[in-house]
């Protein structure tokens, strides 16, 4: 089995570009009906106290697709949108997961970066965590639903929200000029990358960011992992290090956040999600936003992470760290035990 999954990964790997096999824990229910479930979220709307229990059963366990039918169905006997009503519903927690449910991936990572941006001051690293980890295809498709939803470039808006050397850095990934891995592996490029990073950092005075950066945000994932691995050769500290070394703040985690992304992205969400949840008090929106927006995509393989590197399973973790109605849910998009 594990043999025939790694075959297909390189299968797919070598035909589709970056394009990555899914491993969701959400997929589309069997035998479904759009009627009677929005039927069953009205009554449990219109519920004295609501029903939450019957709202999340549903919602958690349907593909995005099947949620839009369910809406459109809603809407068409209630006559009023769902997204609304379930606002007017839920509170704190569990409204703002089941709301995030309500849109797509992309919708809803593309939401999350407005909020990260919005008012005053920036949350940086909810900025940080979605703009590093997101492959090409994944910010080339936020970026055109940022534009539907808030009529504006997403570009513009992390250049007007960040400043300096981290505001680069940010630009240049979300202007996704990333290489498509290539069948053919180049050593000498390989070699002068490595080259060219340990020159502009740890070889010399200060640090020179721009050929970092471009190294960084332009070169594809595979090829990126064989540079830091020849990185070695030349720098007496590895690439995290020299980043510590180097660079400091945002710059800093941004950079160390791309490393961990392009080694193992799934071992990245498992310990944002490990330490989010055994942080003092439990940082909800941080979990929220990571089982959400992974739970379509490659939830399996962060809980295989998961449990691989912190001893126990996600679904142990979420028992043990949160509860009601938001633990419910979250249980559910989990989809089982490891
Ligand atoms: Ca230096």
């Amino acid at each position: 089995m594990a043999l025939v999954s790694e075959i297909l990964t390189k299968l797919t790997l070598s035909y589709g570009g970056e394009r990555e096999p899914k491993c969701p824990t959400v997929v589309a229910a069997y035998n479904f009906n759009p009627e009677e479930d929005a039927a069953k979220i009205e009554t449990a709307i219109k519920t004295k106290g609501v029903d939450e229990h019957t709202i999340i059963d549903i919602l958690t366990k349907r593909s995005c697709a099947q949620r839009s039918e369910i809406a459109f169905e809603y809407e068409k006997r209630a006559k009023k949108d769902l997204v609304s009503a379930l606002k007017g519903a839920l509170s704190g927690s569990l409204e703002h997961l089941i709301l995030g449910l309500m849109k797509s991936t992309a919708q809803y990572d593309a939401s999350e970066l407005k909020s990260s941006m919005k008012g005053l001051g920036t949350d940086e690293e909810s900025l940080i965590e979605i703009v590093c980890s997101r492959n090409k295809e994944e910010l080339m498709e936020i970026k055109k639903v940022y534009k539907e939803m808030f009529k504006k470039d997403l570009e513009k808006d992390v250049s007007g929200d960040t400043s300096g050397d981290f505001a680069k850095l940010l630009l240049a990934l979300v202007q996704t000029k990333r290489d498509e891995p290539s069948n053919v592996v180049d050593y000498e490029k390989i070699d002068n990358d490595a080259r060219a990073l340990y020159d502009a950092g740890v070889k010399r005075k200060g640090t020179d960011v721009t050929t970092w950066i471009s190294i960084f945000c332009e070169r594809s994932v595979p090829h990126l992992q064989k540079v830091f691995e020849r990185y070695k050769r030349y720098s007496p500290y590895d690439i995290k290090e020299s980043i510590r070394k180097e660079v400091k703040g945002d710059l800093e985690k941004s950079f160390l956040t791309l490393v961990e992304c392009l080694e193992n992205k799934h071992l990245y969400f498992a310990s944002r999600l490990s330490d989010a949840m055994k942080s003092k008090s439990v940082k909800e929106k941080v979990v929220t936003r990571i089982i959400v927006s992974r739970c379509e995509v490659d939830l399996m393989k962060v809980r295989t992470e998961f449990k691989r590197n912190f001893g126990k399973s996600l679904q142990q973790t979420i028992l043990e760290h949160t509860k009601g109605d938001y633990q419910r849910a979250l249980l559910n998009l989990c989809g089982g035990d490891d």
